[in-house]
């Protein structure tokens, strides 16, 4: 059963699965943050790429050859999301998270966003904009002594910083991974909300759930299409859907 849902009538089936879940796994992407104001990274007019090439600024390479350029450009990025708040969507999915037995956000995000909004169980998959860690070391570094120099050193070994985020060809950290996975797998409900399910691992978690049993809902601005059974299509703003789902299915 494909529904492919418009407007706010959800499914009577889909409300009595979300009330009575008992493991509800989501996984979140940059569209969830963009009705906090932050560019998401593919849309072809306002993302990040349309603008910015990845290979530039999203890569250990990168970072070798221009670290100054890289560090600018996250630290433009980090007063974006410092200036950013929780939306609507980030809030329901805190209010989710109340209410069912086990619950796991499962983000793309670098932003905190969903921990702003009261979300618990987060697991960060590609890491935090806020953390910065020594590109040498690979371990959290918390403060270093102000300088002139950009990007600043580590405090320890000298080695340069950079921001505590997953580039392309990096791996992802392991617990995270791990809980992501084991989430994925356990969950009766999984959600997929507000990415393009382009980047690997995370692209494959709504498949490994649907496999192992879970109804799987997407939530996106654009049409998704999805070969399996038991998915629910919704098309449009995760910061009014979400909201509304959660008010239909625990009314009364
Ligand atoms: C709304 C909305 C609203 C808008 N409401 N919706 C297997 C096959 C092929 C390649 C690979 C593979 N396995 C690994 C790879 C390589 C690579 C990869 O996936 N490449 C593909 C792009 C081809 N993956 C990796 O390198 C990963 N590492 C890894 O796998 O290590 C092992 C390995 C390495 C190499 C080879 C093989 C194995 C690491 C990936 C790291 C991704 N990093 C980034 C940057 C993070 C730091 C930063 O913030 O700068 O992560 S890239 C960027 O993409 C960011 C995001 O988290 C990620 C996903 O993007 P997301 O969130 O989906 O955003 P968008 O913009 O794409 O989509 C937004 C969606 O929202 C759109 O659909 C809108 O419609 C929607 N939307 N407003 C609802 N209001």
């Amino acid at each position: 059963m494909t529904n492919r849902t418009s407007g706010y009538n959800f499914p009577t089936q889909l409300l009595k699965t979300l009330r009575f879940a008992r493991q509800v796994a989501v996984l979140t992407g940059a569209g969830i943050s963009a009705e906090s104001g932050l560019a998401t990274f593919r849309d072809p007019m306002t993302g990040l790429w349309a603008k910015f090439r990845p290979e530039e600024l999203a890569t250990p390479e990168a970072f070798q050859r221009n670290p100054k350029l890289v560090w600018e450009w996250y630290q433009w990025r980090r007063e974006q999301v410092e200036k950013a708040a929780p939306n609507p969507g980030h809030f329901a999915l805190a209010q989710i998270e109340s209410k069912v037995p086990k619950f796991s956000l499962i983000t793309q995000n670098v932003d905190s966003l969903h921990q702003q909004a009261g979300s618990k169980n987060v697991v960060e998959l590609h890491g935090n904009i806020r953390r910065t860690k020594c590109f040498e070391e690979n371990i959290v570094v918390e403060s270093w002594p102000e300088t002139e120099d950009v990007p600043p050193h580590c405090p320890r070994c000298g080695g340069l910083l950079r921001p505590d985020v997953v580039w392309f060809g990096e791996n992802l950290p392991l617990e995270a991974l791990y809980a992501a996975a084991n989430a994925s797998k356990n969950a009766d409900l999984f959600f997929s909300i507000g990415t393009s399910g382009q980047v690997e691992p995370a692209a494959s978690l709504p498949r490994l759930a649907q496999q192992n049993g879970a109804t799987v809902v997407t939530i996106n601005l654009e049409v998704t299409t999805t070969a399996f059974h038991k998915v629910y299509n919704f098309n449009g703003r995760a910061g009014e859907i979400l909201p509304a789902l959660v008010q239909k299915a625990w009314a009364g």
